[in-house]
């Protein structure tokens, strides 16, 4: 092609976004929909976009091609992309973005987009939708989304009309991520995005009726802080909204000013250091001893940005029955939702901790602080003396998986993140890596998604590339979304994924073992156990331009795991065959009172002599 004619046809092509977005204007600009779109997403200074085109998002891939700001990774399934966008949210705390088209692209998103909703992550769908005129009549590709994911968005838009495109973005920008965070969708119809419209930016919004509290009452402080007084056996019952607030380092504050014990659940792990000697650590079916049973016997739970799950409560009628409750929230649904909040604080958790941090310290100063050192020595104990711990099977030979995750633990640091699947493998996880920092744990806790950690842990590789990432991830969960380990591969990835290979359906094994008299109905996954490996995992790895490693001995793992830390340029694979009938422990089963914590297998806590003769034992 001669240059003339090269010259001709970038005259005659549309301008890009880019070409648009360097144009010194402040006047709307004419462009088409799918411009507009892909100009807003420049404007909100999106960096990544994961998802897949098909018909009816077509005419948004075509500008987005030409955008020199927002790179978009071609996914391998649409539930990946979801994910991916949570983990990059998760991870950072900026908005994470998805796109998909209508029909099928749009319902493989319902999964992420109800995980995002449980776990409070700022993710905004975009899905393409038939044409506003076909709406209603079963046309190809048509579902509709709206009503589909309307209980499981915090927000959702249906656009037909191209100059609502970048108010509807912004919108959902501002929606996803301010107050309690959560997913948005946005679906625009085809014809929106074909047709031609005006694009300045920023659009003017009003949200009549979205006005998320932030700022907590100071009535609600001053009963809190005087609630906090006078207790005896106070805890700090933590909880994920702390992580979303970017409260960790407040929160540090509070601990030390009032040398509280705390908790941090299942999804509040690393708000606190783990190495926090006032750090009691989970709570919950698999908590530790010492947090289930501070829970338990406290007299007031200051609970900050948790939610009173059934995870963590067990049978909510007998959760510590002893303790006042102080609950603060940005949500003010979920005070009260569960457990009656003597004293319900709604407002931002670093706002809160903040203002409550003041108002203690002005206490403490004029001499009127709280003495909790008795109740300090009764946690600390509890800590010390039932440890989290495993033993080891009976089989020298085979690798306890608590072992191997404690080590890519110990061995990676805190400054790595830690992405986990659902199962046992999850819960190990949460135990036996130290979480030092927030955001360095990211796994699905509300929805307990099988096949989150490989999509999740690419998003937030893409998101702090220069972070070790690994995806600790079952055989049964990895076999979800292993496919996005192409993506990885093709986009430069290099995540690492541990998959913990117990050759079943862990967790679920678990419950047949405790539950269901040993009968091991359909959850034996032929992943290793007596030599059958289907998959092989490492030639499925290999298969991906991955590195694949097995470890099968537990002299291995050291070794396998530095060797893993080693190779950067790309995604590796570890099998790690381990004991298959490994169980999780401490548990508190399901619908039980948590004084009936159990160690290991029929084993209960003997209190120390100070809690019997106060009556307070369970037996
Ligand atoms: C999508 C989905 N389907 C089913 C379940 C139910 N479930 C919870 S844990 C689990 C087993 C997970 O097995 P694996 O990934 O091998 O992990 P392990 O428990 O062995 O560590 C299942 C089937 C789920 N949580 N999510």
């Amino acid at each position: 092609m001669s240059e003339t004619t090269m010259a001709a046809r970038a005259a005659s092509r549309p301008p890009s976004p880019a070409d648009l977005a360097g144009r010194p204007s402040a006047q709307p600009r004419t462009v088409t929909g799918a411009q507009s779109l892909v100009l807003s997403l420049e404007a909100l200074e999106v960096g990544t976009v994961f998802g897949i085109p098909g018909g009816a998002i077509l005419p948004a891939y075509d500008p987005l091609l030409d955008s020199v700001k927002v790179r978009h990774v071609l996914v391998r399934h649409e539930q990946g992309a979801g994910h991916a966008a949570t983990g990059y949210a998760a991870a950072t705390g900026k908005v994470g973005v998805c796109m998909a088209t209508s029909g099928p692209g749009a319902t493989n998103l319902v999964t992420p987009i109800a995980d995002a909703y449980m776990d409070s992550i700022p993710i905004v769908a975009i899905t393409g939708q038939v044409a506003a005129r076909v709406i209603g009549t079963d046309a190809f590709q048509e579902a509709d989304i709206r009503g589909i994911t309307m209980p499981i968005t915090k927000h959702n838009y249906l656009v037909t009309d191209p100059a609502d495109i970048p108010r509807a973005l912004a919108e959902a920008f501002h929606v996803a991520s301010s107050g309690r965070p959560g997913p948005v969708l946005v679906d625009i119809t085809k014809d929106a995005l074909t047709a031609t419209t005006t694009f300045s930016w920023p659009p003017t919004f009003d949200l009549p009726g979205y006005r998320p509290v932030t700022k907590p009452h100071q009535k609600q402080i001053k009963a809190a802080a005087a609630l906090i007084r006078e207790a005896k056996s106070p805890v700090l019952y933590i909880g994920g909204g702390v992580i979303r607030a970017g409260a960790s380092a407040a929160l540090c504050e509070l601990v030390e000013l009032t040398q509280i014990p705390l908790v941090t659940t299942l999804m509040a792990r690393g708000a606190v250091p783990d190495s926090h000697e006032l750090h009691l650590g989970m709570p919950g079916m698999h908590g530790s001893v010492a947090a289930v049973t501070a829970l338990q016997k406290s007299d007031l739970l200051i609970t900050l940005g948790a939610r009173f799950d059934d995870r963590v409560t067990g049978e909510l009628s007998s959760f510590a029955p002893l303790a006042k409750v102080i609950h603060a929230d940005i949500d003010p649904a979920e005070i009260s939702k569960n457990r009656v909040a003597d004293v319900p604080i709604v407002g931002d958790c670093l706002e809160v901790i903040t203002e409550l941090t003041k108002a203690l310290r002005e206490d403490i100063d004029a001499g009127r602080g709280g003495d909790y050192a008795a109740w300090r020595t009764r946690t600390t104990k509890w800590k010390a003396t039932y440890p989290l711990g495993y033993t080891v099977a009976e089989d020298a030979t085979a690798i306890a998986p608590q072992y191997v995750i404690e080590r890519i633990g110990a061995l990676t640091g805190p400054e790595g993140t830690y992405v986990a699947g659902v199962g046992q493998h999850q819960m190990w996880a949460a135990q036996f890596v130290q979480y030092e920092r927030p955001n360095s744990w990211l796994n699905s806790g509300g929805l307990g998604t099988m096949g989150y950690s490989v999509p999740a842990a690419m998003g937030a590789k893409e998101a702090e590339p220069d972070r070790v990432v690994w995806a600790i991830d079952g055989d049964g969960c990895f076999q979800m979304t292993n496919q996005e380990l192409a993506t990885c591969v093709i986009n430069n990835i290099p995540i690492k994924v541990a998959i913990i290979n117990n050759s079943s359906l862990g967790m679920v094994r678990q419950w047949q073992t405790l539950f269901y008299g040993q009968r091991y109905s359909n959850t034996d996954l032929h992943t290793s156990a007596s030599g059958t490996r289907v998959p092989d995992f490492v030639k499925l790895a290999d298969a991906y331009g991955c590195v694949g490693l097995r470890c099968e001995k537990p002299e291995d793992v050291d070794a396998t795991i530095q060797k893993a830390l080693e190779i950067n340029d790309r995604p590796v694979v570890i099998d790690f065959v381990v004991e298959r009938d490994a169980m999780v422990w401490p548990m508190v089963p399901a619908g039980v009172s948590n004084d009936q914590v159990t160690v290991a297998r029929a084993m209960t806590p003997v209190w120390d002599r100070e809690d019997d003769e106060a009556g307070e034992e369970t037996p």
